[in-house]
C-alpha cells in the first residue's frame, strides 16, 4: 500500500510578546530582489545596531576575577569541565570604563521553497552567525545563546553555540513562521570593571519581500557582527550567574543545578496533515491522517537532545486506508520508550495493546521498552491504525455538508517520552 506523502505544518500562533528580552533589530531592506531564488546580501545599520550591554547580577563581585591579556588567543576551555574562577582580590584596575557596543547585521535571502518541489513544511530553518571582535581582535570562546519568545511568549532557547578562534560562530535554528526575528545574548565580563555583562539585541529571520510581484516575508540568514570594547568570556566560571557551571548562564538554565542539560525546546502546537496516494498528489486536501501535536526536548549545553516529550491527538481520518503514524529517528544511540494513551474522554485506553497486529510485534509498539537505533529509524509508533483511533468516526465531512463542534469526535492520545541513551544531534 501505497501510503504518507505530503506533510503540512502549521503552526499556533501566540501573540504574547517577550517579558523578557529587549529591543527588536528592524532594518532597511536593500535590494532584496524577489527573494525566492537566488541569495542576495542587504548591508544595514552601519555599526548603530541596537544590541545593548546589561549588568548581571554577581552576589559576590570577587568572583569574577579580571581576565588576562591572553584570554582573546588561548585555547577554548574545555566546556565539558569548566573551572571555577578563585575569588581573588581585584587588581589594581585600569581606569573603570563601560562594555560598549556596536553591531553592523547583514542578512542573506534563503531559499525555502525545496528546489521546486513540492514542500509543505512551514517551519523555517537558518544559521545565525554571531562573530565577535573587541579591541584586541576576535573574542573566542564567548557563549552565545539565540531565543524566539513567539511560540510560548516565554523566552525559548533554539540554539547554542561559542565563538570560535576567529571569533565567529554559526548556530543553525528552526522556528515556526510566525517567528520573525530571534534574540541574541552573549555573557562575559568586562576586565576593567570586573562585572559580567551580557550583550543582548536581536537579530531577523525574516524580512517583507521586496521587488515585482512579491509579498509576504522572504526568510533570511543574518550575520551579526559585534565590535564592542571591554567585554571579554568569563574566565572560567562565575558561580553566581552560572550555578552549575555548565557554561549556560542561570537566566537561560531550566536545569540551573545540573551540568548535564540546560534547556527545554518548546513546539508549541503543531498540526501534521498527510495524503496517502505518494508520489500522486490525489485531491491533496491533506485531509488522509491528521494529528495535532507538540513536544518538548531536553537539551544538553552543547545543544543535543536527551529526552525528546510529545503528546499526539489523532483527529482526523479522510482516508479509506488505515494508516499509522510513527516517528523516525535517525541516532546512533538506543533509546527508552515510554507511551500511554488515552480515549477521547481523557481516560486510559488499551486499543493499542489489545490488537493482535500489535502485541506480536516486539519493536515496542503500543508498550514502549528499550528500542535499538534500526527500531528508531524504522519508527516510534505514535497512534496506531486509524480503524482504531477514532473510535469509527472520521472527522472528515463531504465537501458542502454541515460540521459542527458538536460532530467532532476526539480521537486517541498517545504521550511519549523517548530517552536517548547518549544525547543525539
Ligand atoms: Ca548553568
Ligand atoms: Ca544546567
Ligand atoms: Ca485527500
Amino acid at each position: 500500500m501505497n501510503r504518507w506523502i505530503i506533510l503540512l505544518v502549521l503552526p499556533l500562533f501566540l501573540l504574547d510578546c517577550s517579558n523578557k528580552k529587549k529591543g527588536m533589530l528592524l532594518l532597511p531592506f536593500l535590494g532584496l530582489g524577489d527573494g525566492t531564488t537566488q541569495a542576495t546580501t542587504a548591508s544595514a545599520n552601519d555599526g548603530d545596531g541596537t544590541f545593548t550591554v546589561v549588568g548581571l547580577e554577581t552576589t559576590d563581585p570577587s568572583q569574577v576575577t579580571t581576565p588576562d591579556a591572553n584570554t582573546n588567543t588561548g585555547e577554548p576551555s574545555n566546556s565539558e569541565t569548566p573551572s571555577v574562577v578563585t575569588p581573588t582580590p581585584t587588581p589594581a584596575a585600569p581606569t573603570p570604563a563601560p562594555t560598549t557596543v556596536n553591531n553592523e547585521t547583514t542578512t542573506t535571502v534563503v531559499d525555502q521553497t525545496n528546489g521546486g518541489n513540492f514542500n509543505f513544511e512551514t517551519n523555517i530553518t537558518v544559521p545565525v552567525t554571531v562573530v565577535i571582535v573587541n579591541e584586541a581582535g576576535p573574542v573566542t570562546n564567548a557563549p552565545v545563546t539565540v531565543t524566539e519568545s513567539i511560540t510560548t511568549g516565554e523566552p525559548n532557547v533554539v540554539g547554542v553555540g561559542t565563538t570560535d578562534g576567529n571569533g565567529s560562530v554559526t548556530i543553525p535554528i528552526s522556528v515556526p513562521p510566525t517567528v520573525v526575528s530571534v534574540d541574541i545574548s552573549v555573557v562575559g565580563v568586562n576586565p576593567t570593571t570586573g562585572e559580567v555583562v551580557e550583550i543582548v539585541g536581536s537579530a531577523p529571520v525574516q524580512q517583507p519581500a521586496t521587488g515585482s510581484n512579491s509579498e509576504g516575508t522572504v526568510v533570511v540568514a543574518p550575520v551579526i557582527n559585534v565590535d564592542t570594547t571591554n567585554f571579554q568570556p568569563v574566565n572560567g566560571c562565575v558561580q553566581a550567574v552560572d550555578s552549575d557551571c555548565d557554561g549556560i548562564a542561570n537566566n537561560f538554565d531550566e536545569f540551573p543545578d545540573d551540568p548535564s542539560l540546560a534547556t527545554i525546546a518548546r513546539s508549541g502546537r503543531y498540526t501534521i496533515a498527510f495524503e496517502d496516494m505518494f508520489p500522486s498528489a490525489g485531491d491533496a486536501d491533506l485531509n488522509d491522517h491528521s494529528t495535532v501535536f507538540s513536544t518538548e526536548m531536553d537539551k544538553t549545553p552543547t545543544n543535543k537532545v536527551k529526552i525528546i516529550r510529545g503528546t499526539y491527538t489523532h483527529v482526523a481520518k479522510g482516508a479509506g486506508y488505515n494508516h499509522e503514524l510513527r516517528l523516525s529517528l535517525d541516532v546512533p544511540t538506543n533509546a527508552t520508550v515510554q507511551i500511554s494513551y488515552l480515549d477521547g474522554s481523557g481516560n486510559p485506553w488499551n486499543g493499542c495493546a489489545s490488537a493482535p497486529k500489535y502485541t506480536a510485534n516486539t519493536a515496542g509498539d503500543c508498550t514502549g521498552g528499550t528500542l535499538t537505533p534500526a527500531q528508531l529509524k524504522r519508527g516510534v509508533l505514535l497512534l496506531p491504525s486509524s480503524d482504531k483511533t477514532l473510535f469509527g468516526k472520521k472527522n472528515a465531512p463531504a465537501a458542502g455538508s454541515t460540521f459542527t463542534i458538536n460532530d467532532f469526535v476526539r480521537g486517541v492520545t498517545a504521550q511519549v517520552t523517548i530517552t536517548f541513551e547518549e544525547p543525539v544531534d
